[in-house]
């Protein structure tokens, strides 16, 4: 084998490495050059019919033919990896300079709003948010709330209850276990959390609720915010205090009137329903001073058979609820006329009553509506 020879096999093998147009190419030729059968190889296996001085000097140029064939089939393979980056990188290219195209489409709905807003307003008062399954038993849903078996609410009529067929795991011993319905109100999370977590509890609930009605005002899907606050010494003070500054913060109006009205729970004792000031105008209803009042929400000091129920001495401690309908206080401020339109799931309603999804409400941004 002479150095002419060695010289015309380095050639043969750089340049068709270099001429290798893809990472197959180029691996057909290593195998050819350094693979079981390459010619590099073919030749080292010959140098053991050589002897002495000519096998060790056939043996060095054999060895540097080697590396540098090697290194430049690795430069080339290199080569190749940056150019078929570099061509997926200029298909995958976007423009960002873009206007994003979304921006103007979406709108959040009045009621997904309106619960930013409150849990934004509590959220500031220290409340954090609570929620549960929306199919109950009517121990959570009425009696751990002192609502009696006789009571109205607890009729066919006004509760949704969930066959036994209908059930999760029915049949068994679950299917001759009687109400399991869909929750008439948010208020069993609050006795749920009542239940596993000790006081001093301060919650906010938002969440869809369920009852069998139907018609100009009524929807049978509808939703609620309850609020709970229990401590050893919470009173009827932190109540009122708590509710003003909710009355004002959502409706934006500094100084709206709101009264206390003496009212009836099961739940609470005493009890309350809350008025704000208004005034009835051509266009509707105007929030503020006025000679008009508006119901917007019920409350009242825990009663203490609710505490005792969920594990809670009423002697040690004792607090108040809230609730108030969602769809009704949406209405009142972003001045919506008609209950039935929240679920018609129409895209001009939505474009007209919905708001723009960046503008995220908060007491130092501005709630919006
Ligand atoms: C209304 C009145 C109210 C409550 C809800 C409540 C919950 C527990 C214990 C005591 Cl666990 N009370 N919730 C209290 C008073 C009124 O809602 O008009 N809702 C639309």
């Amino acid at each position: 084998m002479s150095a002419n020879d060695l010289d015309a096999l380095r050639k043969e093998i750089i340049d068709a490495a270099a001429a290798a147009q893809s990472p197959q190419a180029l691996d057909s030729v290593r195998v050819g050059a350094l693979g079981k059968k390459g010619k590099i190889t073919e030749r080292m296996k010959g140098l053991g019919k050589l002897d002495g001085d000519a096998r060790k000097a056939a043996g060095q140029a054999l060895n540097a033919l080697k590396n540098e064939v090697a290194g430049a089939i690795e430069a080339r393979k290199a080569a190749l990896e940056d150019a078929a980056l570099d061509a997926r990188l200029a298909t995958e290219s976007i423009d960002i300079s873009l206007p994003i195209r979304a921006e103007a489409q979406g709108r959040v709905h009045p009621i997904s709003q309106a619960t930013d807003e409150v849990v934004s307003i509590f959220g500031e008062m220290g409340f954090t948010v609570a929620e549960g399954p929306d199919i109950e038993n009517d121990w959570y849903n009425f009696t751990a709330l002192n609502i009696p078996p006789e009571h109205p609410a607890r009729q066919m009529h006004d509760t949704f209850y969930l066959a036994a067929d209908d059930r999760e795991g029915a049949g068994g011993e679950e299917k001759d276990q009687p109400g399991v319905l869909l929750r008439t109100h948010t208020s069993p999370v609050q006795i749920r959390t009542m239940q596993s977590v000790s006081p001093p509890i301060r919650i906010l609930v938002p969440g869809r609720t369920y009852r069998c009605d139907s018609d100009m005002t009524h929807t049978p899907m509808f939703h609620q915010f309850e609020g709970l606050v229990i401590d050893r010494s919470t009173h009827m003070g932190h109540l009122k205090g708590c509710l003003i500054e909710f009355c004002r913060a959502y409706f934006e109006v500094e100084d709206v009137p709101v009264r206390f009205r003496p009212s009836h729970f099961p739940f609470t004792e005493p009890s309350a329903e809350v008025d704000i000031g208004c005034t009835h105008t051509r266009d509707g209803i105007e929030i503020g001073a006025g000679d008009d009042w508006l119901e917007i929400l019920g409350c009242g000091m825990v009663h203490p058979k609710v505490l005792a129920n969920c594990g809670i001495d009423p002697e040690e401690f004792q607090g108040f609820a809230f609730g108030m309908g969602a769809e009704r206080i949406a209405m009142l401020k972003y001045g919506i006329p008609d209950l039935r339109t929240f679920f018609d799931s129409d895209l001009r309603w939505l474009r007209h009553y919905g708001f723009v999804p960046l503008e995220i409400p908060s007491l130092t941004g501005g709630l919006g509506g």
